[in-house]
């Protein structure tokens, strides 16, 4: 690596940090079962220990990513919560308020055809506003599970005017300085027509709530031969591109690690980036989050390793040459456009890696020192007890 790709480098690290979801430090599973880790975080106070343990060692995720019903219990207050997330070296990050787990939202929340019910979730939605201002959160995450699970069984229409209109009364109550964030998913739970389907419809909503709404872009929400980065691209173009769910998966949205199974992928995604702040002259504000479930992975382990895995792909990224592209792509010269892209992907970014570690006074390896560390085995005896205490014996299922 030259003197000269190593700073490109090391730049690109020092403008790059990633939230952390408090959902992936917990026990989670599938529908078909959860199994049980001595070391899985179980209340919010673990939650926020862990992020704080892997901040402390990677450096670049100062925050964590909530979600209200998880997380919040009633009377719960916001203040004490963003205090706790303090003490641990960590601030509250997004804010994602669940609009799909209450018995009321059968038939959908913001998509409902009861106009009681599409009050019920603005008013949730109000409430997360309201912890947002208390923690000094800047964005307020929206999915959505609402859709229909046959042909006939709802109006595709009138349900597209109850988003419009339930978002843009949200946009309303959202503070100057506080982003919305809707994030689309092509299937699951809806399986005919989900409400917010794909980048298009979130586009489009975005648009009409208001200039402090953007899109979410979970990796993990696209049909497998979906071009992910041209999405990207075409919503950086259009000033519309708000935040990143990064995940990966091989069939559809796994939850996986990230890089897992396609560290290419995310590459071309940080690619399009860099290529557009380079031709703008300035990086666009992004919020890059995780939205991972570590079933069966060790839960910080598998966080590390997703972070370390987002900064080495974001760094390589950084050194595609952005003048030798242009020039290739002005002459139609496919080869050696493509070869771009590959001799930055193919570089060996852990000497600037290590540089940057070595200067912000971190390990040099963030997984071995975290194994160095006993904070797995001490976490795990202290919540093994506290587990079995609470009864939390059964993973359950649906069947
Ligand atoms: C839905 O699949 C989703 O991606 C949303 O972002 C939820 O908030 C999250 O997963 C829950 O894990
Ligand atoms: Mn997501």
């Amino acid at each position: 690596m030259t003197p000269k790709l190593r700073t490109r480098a090391i730049e690109a690290l020092n403008d790059f940090v990633i939230e952390t979801p408090s959902w992936g430090f917990a026990d989670t599973g599938t529908r078909f079962g959860k199994f049980f880790q001595d070391a899985a975080a179980i209340d919010l106070g673990d939650k926020l220990s862990d992020a704080g343990h892997v901040h402390a060692l990677t450096g670049c995720c100062p925050t964590v990513a909530v979600h209200v019903l998880w997380d919040f219990k009633a009377g719960e207050d916001p203040k004490a919560v963003a205090k706790l997330a303090r003490k641990h070296g960590v601030k509250i990050g997004s804010i994602n308020p669940n609009l799909f787990q209450d018995q009321d939202y059968k038939w959908g929340s913001f998509g409902h055809n009861d106009p009681a019910v599409r009050q019920r979730a603005l008013d949730h939605c109000l409430d997360s506003v309201a912890i947002m201002q208390a923690t000094g959160s800047e964005y307020l995450s929206l999915w959505f599970a609402d859709g229909t699970n046959y042909p006939g069984q709802g109006s595709i229409r009138a349900r597209k005017g109850y988003f419009e209109e339930t978002l843009k009364a949200l946009h309303q109550k959202i503070g100057p300085k506080q982003t919305m964030l809707v994030e689309y998913k092509p299937f699951e739970p809806a399986f005919y027509a989900t409400d917010v389907a794909d980048w298009g419809m979130a586009y489009l909503l975005s648009k009409k709530a208001g200039p402090r709404a953007k899109v979410l872009v979970d990796t993990g929400h696209h049909y497998a031969a979906q071009n992910i980065e041209q999405i990207v691209a075409w919503l950086l173009d259009e000033d519309m591109l708000g935040g990143f769910h990064f995940n990966d998966r091989r069939y559809a949205d796994d939850d996986l690690t990230l890089g897992s199974i396609d560290p290419y992928q995310v590459f071309r995604i940080f690619h399009e980036i860099h290529f557009f702040a380079a031709d703008r002259g300035k990086a666009p504000k992004i919020a890059y989050m995780i939205d991972q479930s570590h079933n069966e992975k060790p839960k910080i382990e598998a966080t590390i390793q997703t972070v370390v895995m987002a900064q080495e792909l974001f760094a390589k990224a950084a050194l595609v040459d952005h003048d030798a592209l242009r020039r290739a792509q002005a002459k139609n010269n496919v080869v050696d456009a493509e070869l771009e892209l590959k001799k930055a992907f193919f570089t060996d970014v852990s000497p600037a890696l290590a540089a940057w570690r070595k200067a912000n006074q971190l390990a040099a390896d963030p997984l071995a020192e975290h194994r160095r560390s006993g904070y797995q085995k001490t976490a795990a005896a202290d919540r093994r007890a506290r587990r079995k205490a609470l009864g939390l014996t059964q993973g359950g299922g649906y069947a």
